[in-house]
């Protein structure tokens, strides 16, 4: 019998390589789990005009084929979201979420992409609360889409990470952790995690580089690969965030406007 774990992102593609479903599948091959995907948009960025992002959403009913697809093959361990462009493919995630056949789910609620200062779709971002929240055995926002997930608006420190913490658990996310990354003003690159008991604080100091493009993809994959290898949830949180600081700090630029995380740093370059 096969045991090799298998992992699923539904996400969008990022033809730069960092971020989005092509960061899922990276990292998944790092943990040795066997990586499947089903795609929901596809992002360009023109370096005729300054990097400007284009996402052009995948018609629904591919999306359905592709996650028919991949789950046509047995038991996975463990999936994540990503960028789900609008609320009918936010629907299509939600149906397939609540057939209750993959124990381990990964949201990473995905408002806006790096640089881009609009969010995504506003009515996205209540889909994603509504619709997929509460089905999430770890929720993965950022500081930003914390805010907005919570109703709280700017998160400015450690206090406000916690009661957005709560908030977002009381939608009905198993659990929370809440990427601040460099975000705050002060201080080191933290994270917060809620189990709906306790909180924990994952702390590293910042690293002084912007070649981070793909962090949060990344960060997020890990630990739905830590989940698919038998971790718990905490402990996968722990070594999701070793994961991606070695994957920052080894970051590179791509070009004049972008710098992905490299994926592989956690196991090369020690
Ligand atoms: O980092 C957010 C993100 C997620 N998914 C895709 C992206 C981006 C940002 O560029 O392209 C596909």
């Amino acid at each position: 019998m096969n045991t090799i774990p298998k992992t699923l992102t539904i996400a969008g593609s990022d033809s730069s390589g960092g971020a989005g479903l092509q960061a899922d599948l990276k990292t998944f091959e790092e943990y040795g789990t066997y990586g499947l995907t089903a795609i929901t948009s596809i992002v360009t960025m023109d370096p005729d005009n300054g990097w400007s992002h284009g996402v052009t959403a995948i018609d629904p009913l591919l999306l359905k084929q592709q996650i028919k697809t991949a789950t046509a093959g047995g038991e996975i361990a463990a999936m994540k979201t990503g960028m789900l462009p609008n609320v009918e493919i936010i629907k299509i995630v939600k149906e397939t979420l609540e057939k209750g056949d993959i124990k381990n789910i990964v949201i990473d609620p995905v408002m806006v992409c790096k640089g881009e200062a609009e969010v995504l779709n506003p009515e996205n971002a209540d889909a994603l609360r509504d619709m997929l929240i509460p089905l999430a055995t770890v929720a993965t926002p950022n500081l930003f889409e914390a805010g907005v997930l919570s109703g709280m608006g700017k998160l400015k420190g450690l206090e406000d990470m916690k009661e957005a913490a709560v908030k977002i658990c009381a939608l009905g996310a198993k659990s929370v952790v809440i990427k601040g990354g460099k975000s705050l003003e002060n201080g080191d690159a933290i994270d917060l995690f809620y189990d709906g008991k306790e909180f924990e604080v994952f702390s590293l100091p910042k690293l002084p580089t912007n070649n981070n493009h793909g962090a949060g993809c990344t960060f997020a994959a890990a630990v739905a690969a830590g989940l698919a290898t038998g971790l718990s949830v905490r402990d996968a949180v722990c070594k999701a965030k070793d994961f991606a600081y070695a994957a920052i700090k080894h970051g590179f630029a791509f070009n004049q406007y972008v710098g992905p995380v490299y994926h592989a740093a956690y196991r090369l370059c020690k």
